[in-house]
């Protein structure tokens, strides 16, 4: 249930006490809005089995005998996604595009006499079907014999420029991976990372850049899928860098209760144990209940979820993966499907700190969702949520705590046990300046297993 006074809480938030913290841009709110997005790993090591390719693959390795990015995307749309980033070179440098800056790519293959390009061919299949389309770009090389010299950074700028010229049409993500390994002359790189940022938001400045430390968003810190409870949307950035000069782990799970900069946390985690196809994993594609979970620690605190659905040898989403995506999806129109909220009286005490919510009968639950309005930042430091139920407890007007949290941010999801009440109140009891609750949704997931 949305609640309908924005105006009044924009009034209200600009009083006392004020708030100070950094706010989203444009592209940041709508990023964080789409949630759900597919991930992409597709490269030699869907045909090698290798999770690092080692740079030295021959490029005919890579042959889809029938890709089908239009069947990505069909997948992607159906699943309830709203966009696909793909891995357009991975640390073994292989380029799915016709990158003029290397001779390890798609126009070096056989694949199509070297005709081939994936990201044209994603690019336009997104298009068709309205997700965007984002780019991993991974600035460790393991093929470029410049890798380790300041020549490389330059030739980086270039493909980044390449990618982002406008040939593929608009980005909405760059996915920069922080890791630095050694190239093939055993050297490793020194990143310049303020001229890479540069390159892509003077090409591409509606791109989310996501990294370690942004600028756009933030790794979550584990490839689990599964997000802090508390989670900041706001890092402390000053002397960090992606990578092996990246924040703690702690602090990319928590971000910083008064970072400066708004960089929300993104969960990337893999639908089967690799990160690339391979045909043993079948059988270890994830199940509902695992995506389920992973959808309520991710979506569910406050992040966005990239799910990464590699594409097999022949390029295309292999029918277990398609299918279990589909089954989720099913999964989360049963349970989100139908807001128990809906219908209710909500009163807002005058400070923004209490709402009660006054359903129009005893209805049973066991999913709270809160939401803040995050154009105003990110506010709530903790929480409570409490049902009036008078045969249990006399003491306190009858109001009994059934759950409690610390941050909100764009979106909460709180599991607890089935509950069934008629009144509920939500009370704020940590804040950043004055709360913006932008709205308290209530869901079961009875019987949706
Ligand atoms: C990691 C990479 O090293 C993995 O291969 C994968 O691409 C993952 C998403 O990021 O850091």
């Amino acid at each position: 249930m949305k609640l309908r006074c924005a105006y009044l809480l924009i009034l209200l938030a600009a009083c006392t006490p004020q708030f100070e913290g950094p706010v989203p841009s444009a592209a940041q709110l709508e990023w964080q809005k789409m949630e759900y997005n597919m991930f992409v790993h597709f490269g030699p090591n869907t045909f090698s089995g290798l999770e690092w390719g080692k740079g030295t693959e021959a490029e005919d390795l890579f042959n889809p005998t029938a890709l089908d990015c239009r069947q990505w995307a069909a997948t992607a749309k159906a699943a309830g996604m709203k966009g696909i980033i793909i891995t357009a070179k991975h640390h073994d440098g292989f380029c799915l595009w016709p990158n003029p800056e290397s001779t390890h790519t798609v126009a070096q293959s056989s694949w199509r006499d070297g005709q081939g390009d994936v990201l044209a061919e994603l690019s336009s299949a997104c298009r068709e079907y309205g997700l965007k389309f984002g780019v991993y770009i991974s600035p460790w090389d393991r093929n470029d014999p410049a890798y380790g010299t300041p020549e490389y950074n330059e030739k980086f700028i270039r493909t980044l420029q390449d990618v982002h010229g406008g040939r593929y049409g608009q980005i909405f993500e760059q996915w920069f991976d922080g890791a630095c390994g050694e190239g093939p002359t055993g050297k490793k790189q020194v990143y310049d990372w303020p001229a890479f940022n540069q390159t892509v938001l003077s090409l591409s400045p509606s791109a989310v850049i996501f990294s370690d430390v942004g600028p756009g968003c933030r790794w979550m810190g584990n490839e689990r899928g599964i997000a802090c409870e508390t989670n900041w949307s706001k890092l402390d950035v000053e002397g960090f860098t992606p990578g092996a000069g990246a924040p703690p782990r702690d602090t990319l799970q928590q971000g910083n209760v008064h970072g400066s900069a708004w960089i929300p946390a993104e969960t990337d985690v893999s639908i089967r144990p690799g990160w690339f196809w391979r045909e043993s994993e079948n059988p270890q594609v994830k199940t509902v209940e695992q995506l389920a979970d992973i959808w309520l620690m991710s979506v569910g605190r406050n992040s966005l979820l990239l799910l990464n659905v590699p594409p097999d040898t022949r390029g295309r989403i292999h029918e277990i993966d398609s299918l279990r995506l589909m089954e989720f999806r099913d999964w989360r129109e049963k349970v989100f499907g139908t807001d128990l909220a809906s219908g209710a009286r909500v009163r807002r005490r005058s400070d923004g700190r209490v709402l009660e919510i006054e359903l129009p009968e005893y209805r049973s639950f066991d999913l709270i969702q809160l939401q803040e309005d995050i154009s105003l930042g990110q506010r709530v430091s903790s929480f409570e949520v409490q049902i009036q139920n008078f045969d249990v407890a006399l003491a306190n007007g009858g109001w009994w705590t059934i759950a409690e949290g610390t941050t909100i941010g764009y979106k909460r999801i709180i599991p607890i046990e089935p509950r069934k009440a008629r009144k509920l109140r939500v009370v704020v009891t940590g804040s950043q300046g004055r709360p913006a609750l932008s709205g308290v949704s209530l869901f079961s997931r009875e019987d949706s297993l």
